[in-house]
């Protein structure tokens, strides 16, 4: 029996958050984002919360329409009776008002419905990288018992790439006429697909491109696999497609339960790396290298008379207690 005069303790972030709050919610996530020393602690307390949501990343070139088709799954999603986080990976506007103005856009959509919590992240200024904050927000969404939670990133950097492919399902979107497919497999994001959206299929060389994706298909590299990827069409604007989009991810979802595993693992090991390598730096950072010291070893790389690997190699020695190497 707890004595009556000991005051109940107020909830803690970790509770609200799993509480379904959204205040709690977007303020855990500025924690994450924020490297705020509060941030660890606030993950481990989610930690053994999470596991329940289902982790849709979608990417592709710069307007191919993946905010729009977000909304519409969304929309879909809840119709469906199932709750939604959703995170864009802002690229264009890290820190100025872009992120947050479309933040306020897209939330009217969803205004009023506390079954969707939209938020944005900045691409710059993660010490601990991209993948980690974003990964960690979807800690918070997973926690505070959201269903799905999507992520939406553009497929510019290998950062961002990442995020989609070590989710539960990689969406990845493209658009007639604008040679997307090209750049697309330029930048490696052809391969992470488990589903194709050809959106603004209104556009004239929809059948063109679905052609040129099947096709592709075909080669070597993109098979066989357990689950052969599908291409389907949509126009977010109008929502044409997004119903069959939906049931291509309900689709794998129930096919891909082996590989589904297997990505948590990769994603669980992306995050163990990060935050060692992260640790790691910090205390070299700390604790082994004197204050302008990372300086003149750089002097001397670049006039070379100090190789980058005998450098890190006495830096990793000092760190490890060792003798410095001569
Ligand atoms: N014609 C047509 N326009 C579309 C379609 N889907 C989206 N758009 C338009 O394309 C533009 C870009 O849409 P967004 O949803 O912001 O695209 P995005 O891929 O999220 O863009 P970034 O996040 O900036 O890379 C908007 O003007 C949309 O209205 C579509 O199916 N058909
Ligand atoms: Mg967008």
């Amino acid at each position: 029996m707890t004595d009556p005069k000991t005051p109940v303790p107020a909830p803690t972030l970790a509770d609200r958050v799993r509480a379904g709050d959204p205040r709690a919610m977007a303020r855990a996530i500025s924690l994450i984002e924020d490297d705020d020393p509060l941030a660890s602690g606030l993950v481990r307390a989610l930690y053994p919360s999470t596991g329940h949501a289902y982790l849709v990343g979608i990417t592709g070139p710069p307007g191919a329409g993946k905010s729009t088709l977000v909304d519409r799954l969304a929309v879909e999603f809840r119709r469906r009776e199932s709750t939604v986080g959703i995170i864009a990976v802002d690229p264009t506007s890290p820190y100025t008002g872009g992120a947050i103005l479309g933040d306020r856009v897209r939330m009217q959509t969803h205004a009023g419905d506390d079954g969707v919590f939209i938020r944005s992240m900045a691409t710059r200024g993660h010490l601990g990288g991209l993948a980690r904050a974003t990964h960690e927000a979807a800690y918070v969404l997973d926690a505070a018992g959201k269903d799905w939670i999507v992520i939406e990133t553009v497929g510019v950097g290998q950062d961002e790439v990442d995020i989609v492919r070590t989710a539960d399902i990689s969406i990845v979107t493209l658009v007639p006429g604008t040679g997307d497919e090209v750049q697309a497999l330029k930048a490696g994001i052809m391969e992470i697909a488990d589903i194709f959206v050809v959106n603004k299929s209104d556009r004239e060389g929809a059948d063109r491109l679905v052609a040129s994706i099947e096709s592709m298909l075909t080669l070597e590299e993109f098979g066989p696999h357990e689950w052969r990827p599908v291409v389907v069409r949509t126009q977010a604007t109008s929502g044409a497609g997004v119903l069959e989009l939906v049931e291509a991810i309900e689709r794998f979802r129930a096919h891909a339960v082996a590989s589904h595993v297997t990505r948590r693992r990769v994603r669980n090991e992306f995050r163990l790396r990060e935050l060692l390598q992260a640790r790691f730096l910090e205390h070299v950072d700390q604790h082994v290298l004197a204050a302008g010291e990372v300086d003149t070893l750089l002097d001397r790389i670049t006039d070379r008379t100090l190789d980058p690997y005998t450098a890190a190699s006495g830096i990793f020695d000092r760190a490890l207690g060792r003798k410095e190497t001569p």
